[in-house]
């Protein structure tokens, strides 16, 4: 998909709110033969990998910190063609940093400076790291306008302010290449822990990293198809920290901490782990101000994180399995995204020793304050014919991202409200780089809702005919990125700059 060709292809046909058209015409379009090749289970039975399931939950692998300074964690992450075995006896070329899918898991704390030399050593390609979620400036944040060239490094530096713990990830953001680099691998967990950790260390601390596989028969993974275009690329097999339906064993009544990451590049994960009810404690960015207890399902869509306490009161099993969510699928194939099983949790009748309490409050969370500007932007998805046959387009505000264009000019300290309006056909996870944002308000058919925990978010899916109200401020200045995280609409144009000035 070529978005030049898109580009000079003339006016767009907007197609939102007509989803029914769009179908349609997919159906007998030139250039859609490819559609759900090496994606629909239906069409090749038997023949695709079957991953094995059930092995111990393995730790993410850790970033060494090879500093011997205090307060400075330093390390060198690799990006590199690697090769992985996700089924027997088929080997997958895949990405990695230091060789590994998911990426080493950085664990650093607030206060500290970092410095993480980037090696590309990907084939012909250019790269970046982007932190997602970490407050970090603008020239340091892997903004696809600061490629590092394949065979070159470079160095980002940064110092993670106080109170900046929480559950953030790395990725690469080049132009044009962040969804497949992703989807071929590189993706990897980056926790900023607190000084004083609120949470009892007898929760444990699991990270959950979810990423979205798709193996052709020979082991491979296939290219994008049109479907994958259009919607997203979402893979057949959800793996937990690179495992398919991996087993965690713990003791009766035990409450265990799990960091649950959504490091897919489409795949809206609603999860449950059935009868044991979870509390929320975290989101994208950091702590809550209070627990939120009793929850029975939390939505993930791409980008999202969530931190959860799991009380496993029932000797037996518990399984954390995805329930139905529609995120809105353009075409045929959609997958089927209910009631995949993604851990297996052993719960013993041997009681665990005693549990402390949650505290009451976690951390204050303060307003934003009054806003001094208001914005608006419009998700659209258009569809042209071109040189190479169909081409989808997803636009904000009316056009598709341009690299040497300023989209919004902003003040650093500044505090703005962003309203954020779908009425296309798809849900579209809403992304800002370098701050957290507050969710005010939620507007569907006419009806608002407001939030019921106040919280701070990178990340927030706009259902497809909603719109959500944030409030953000941008203490830094540069220019930051917005865009829609499934990242095929972010390669097809779902992205904007805003310039903050100082
Ligand atoms: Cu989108």
């Amino acid at each position: 998909m070529n978005r030049r060709n898109f580009l000079l292809a003339g006016a767009a046909t907007l197609l939102a709110g007509s989803r029914a058209m769009a179908e349609m015409k997919m159906d007998g379009m030139p250039g859609m033969g490819g559609m759900d090749a090496g994606h629909d289970m239906t069409a090749m039975p038997g023949r695709l990998p079957t991953l094995p399931a059930g092995a111990p939950l393995r730790d993410l692998p850790r970033l060494a910190n090879r500093s011997v300074e205090s307060g400075l964690f330093e390390a060198t992450l690799t990006a590199e063609p690697a090769t992985a075995r996700f089924a027997k006896g088929l080997d997958t070329r895949i990405l990695g940093y230091n060789g590994e899918s998911p990426g080493p898991l950085i664990e650093v704390t607030e206060g500290e400076r970092v410095r993480i030399t980037f090696a590309n050593r990907l084939s012909g390609e250019q790269s970046t790291i982007h932190w997602h979620g970490v407050p970090v400036p603008a020239d340091q944040d892997g903004n696809p306008m600061d490629p590092v060239a394949a065979g070159a490094d470079r160095t980002y530096a940064f110092e993670l302010p106080e109170r900046s713990a929480g559950s953030y990830w790395y990725h690469p953001h080049p132009h044009g290449k962040t969804a497949e680099q992703v989807y071929r691998g590189l993706a990897g967990a980056f926790l900023v822990k607190p000084k004083i950790d609120p949470i009892p260390a007898a929760y444990g601390d699991t990270a959950l990293f979810f990423t979205d596989l798709r193996l052709a028969a020979d082991g491979k993974m296939p290219e994008s198809t049109m479907a994958d275009a259009m919607n997203g690329r979402v893979g057949d097999h959800v793996l937990v920290n690179g495992q398919k339906n991996p087993v965690l064993t713990v003791p009766a009544h035990a409450r265990r901490r799990f960091r649950l990451f959504n490091a897919t590049n489409a795949r809206f994960l609603r999860l449950s782990f059935g009868e044991a009810p979870m509390t929320i404690i975290g989101t994208d960015g950091g702590p809550l101000e209070t627990a939120v207890l009793g929850i029975r399902d939390v939505l993930l869509a791409p980008a999202e994180r969530m931190e959860v306490i799991v009380a496993f009161d029932k000797p037996g099993t518990a399984t954390l399995r995805t329930l139905a969510y529609d995120r809105g699928w353009m075409g045929a194939g959609r997958p089927n995204d209910a009631d995949l099983k993604l851990l297996t949790v052993k719960v013993s009748k041997t009681p665990a020793g005693s549990f402390p309490p949650l505290p009451v409050t976690l951390r204050p969370i303060a307003d934003l304050g009054t806003p001094s500007v208001s914005r608006r932007f419009v998700f659209g998805e258009s569809m042209t014919m071109g040189a190479s046959g169909m081409e989808m387009g997803f636009l904000i505000n009316g056009v598709s991202f341009d690299m040497n264009r300023v989209d919004v000019v902003s003040k650093a300290g500044q505090v703005e409200l962003w309203e954020i309006v779908n009425p296309a056909d798809m849900d579209h996870p809403f992304h800002v780089h370098g701050t957290q944002f507050q969710v005010v308000e939620t507007e569907r058919a006419g009806k608002v809702a407001k939030p019921s925990y106040k919280a701070w978010k990178d990340t927030v899916n706009v259902a497809r005919g909603e719109t959500v109200r944030i409030m953000l401020r941008q203490d830094r200045p540069g220019p930051r990125m917005y865009h829609c995280h499934i990242l095929e609409h972010e390669k097809l144009g779902m992205m904007g700059i805003v310039d903050v000035k100082a």
